[in-house]
């Protein structure tokens, strides 16, 4: 069965960035992408036994093929599935990218960079809501290797991916594994926190579908009990992959009592993964973040040998002003990661770099759509790709 957590383990970009000529490298040099992607098409054909809505080889199967390619998976390997996010998540950042794809290839290709140059360049990354930080960061990066040697455009544009990458990568070197699968035949417990609206109840019910599909024991603790209607959305959401919701009927009702039940449930039968969504909003800040705290009390003292992570779920539309609000929740729910939702419908796709530069947080997945296949493990490599086209 596909792990879909693990989806990115034994591509070579997980241990190394590729190299700047090795991105700069053409097709003619490299691999043969045309082939590459027909083959591929040829395999999916065959396992779909060449159903409806298969594959075109057009210009966004292409560029899928050249990323999947370009990590070391073989054509034989790949899905359709894996397609389809892919471009899912090209067309995602498709806003951003178009604003400032065109124009950094101009700039970035004139060779050293001069001081008109620079300001053009942290233009188009802030519009993009790189942030000031990242933006600077990547200013002086590049304009380093700029005077240093004169880079054709193609090499500077993948050079320049390779500082956003490394930007992105910066905090996983403080967590112990690079990936985020959950650990089986464990009790793994995902806390998903974030303001109203952000997407954490969609994020919890597309996390339940990718468990079951990557072959996780699932089940959801329906902790929002602040929002009425949260625990029927949550509920609509299980159905769809066929997992346990734990909710207490009554109203307002004590959300960490929710996880205690949830982790009884989970330990009664053997959950690989115990999702808890929680509520956005409560009658102010600090009653909320009393509330994360007690419900993470409870974890720890109910489920002491649990792998528990909280994750933040941001949504990219805001951009810059979403920092804030993680700020505050950084401190009070021991977060371990970040969730990006809604990079379909951003233009500030760019915040991803903020995020890493400014919370020092790893990004674990990205939501790029209201489906329940829209969402998926994160990968520096596919997003500064996706970002920054060519
Ligand atoms: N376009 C888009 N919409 C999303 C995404 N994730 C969530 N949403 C929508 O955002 C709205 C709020 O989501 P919800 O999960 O209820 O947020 P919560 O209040 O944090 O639980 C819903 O209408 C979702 O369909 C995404 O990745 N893309
Ligand atoms: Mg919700």
């Amino acid at each position: 069965m596909f792990n879909w957590f693990r989806r990115q383990d034994n591509k070579k970009q997980e241990d190394s960035a590729p190299k700047t000529e090795e991105r700069a490298e053409t097709a003619e040099t490299k691999v043969d992408y045309t082939n590459w992607a027909k083959t591929a098409r040829e395999n999916i054909q065959d396992k779909q036994n060449d159903r409806e809505g298969s594959q075109e080889l057009d210009e966004e199967f292409m560029w899928s093929a050249k990323v999947l390619a370009d990590r070391g998976t073989k054509p034989e390997e790949v899905s359709s599935e894996e397609i389809d996010w892919l471009k899912k998540l090209r067309r995602g950042l498709g806003k951003t990218r178009r604003n400032l794809i065109n124009q950094l290839k101009a700039t970035v290709g004139k060779g050293p960079l001069d001081s008109d140059a620079v300001m053009e360049i942290e233009a188009l990354l802030l519009q993009a809501d790189v942030g000031i930080e990242a933006t600077e960061q990547v200013i002086e990066t590049l304009q380093e290797k700029l005077r240093s040697e004169a880079l054709p455009p193609d090499e500077a544009i993948a050079y320049l991916k390779t500082i956003l990458q490394a930007i992105l990568d910066e905090p996983l070197k403080k967590v112990s594994s690079p990936g985020f699968a959950p650990e089986k035949e464990t009790l793994n417990i995902w806390l998903l926190t974030g303001v109203n609206g952000a997407g954490k109840t969609t994020t919890v019910g597309k996390l339940a579908h990718l468990a079951q599909k990557s072959g996780y024991t699932c089940t959801i603790a329906a902790a929002d009990t602040f929002r009425a209607a949260a625990v029927e959305q949550v509920k609509t959401w299980a159905e769809r992959s066929n997992t346990q919701v734990i909710a207490n009927p009554g109203k307002n009702t004590d959300p960490a009592a929710v996880v205690y039940d949830a982790i009884a449930a989970a330990n009664a039968r053997k959950t690989e993964l115990l999702l808890v969504d929680t509520a956005g909003r409560l009658q102010n800040k600090k009653n909320l973040m009393a509330e994360l705290d007690k419900i993470r009390r409870i974890i720890d003292k109910k489920a002491p040998n649990a792998k528990v992570e909280s994750l933040l779920v941001l949504d990219a539309t805001l951009g810059q002003n979403g920092l804030s609000q993680a700020k505050v929740f950084k401190d009070a729910a021991k977060l371990s990661g970040i969730v990006l939702t809604k990079l379909d419908g951003s233009a500030k796709g760019g915040v991803a770099l903020a995020i890493a530069q400014q919370l020092d947080l790893p990004i674990r997945f990205i939501g790029a759509g209201e489906g329940i296949d829209d969402l998926r493990p994160f990968s520096s490599y596919e997003f500064v790709e996706a970002l920054i086209e060519g």
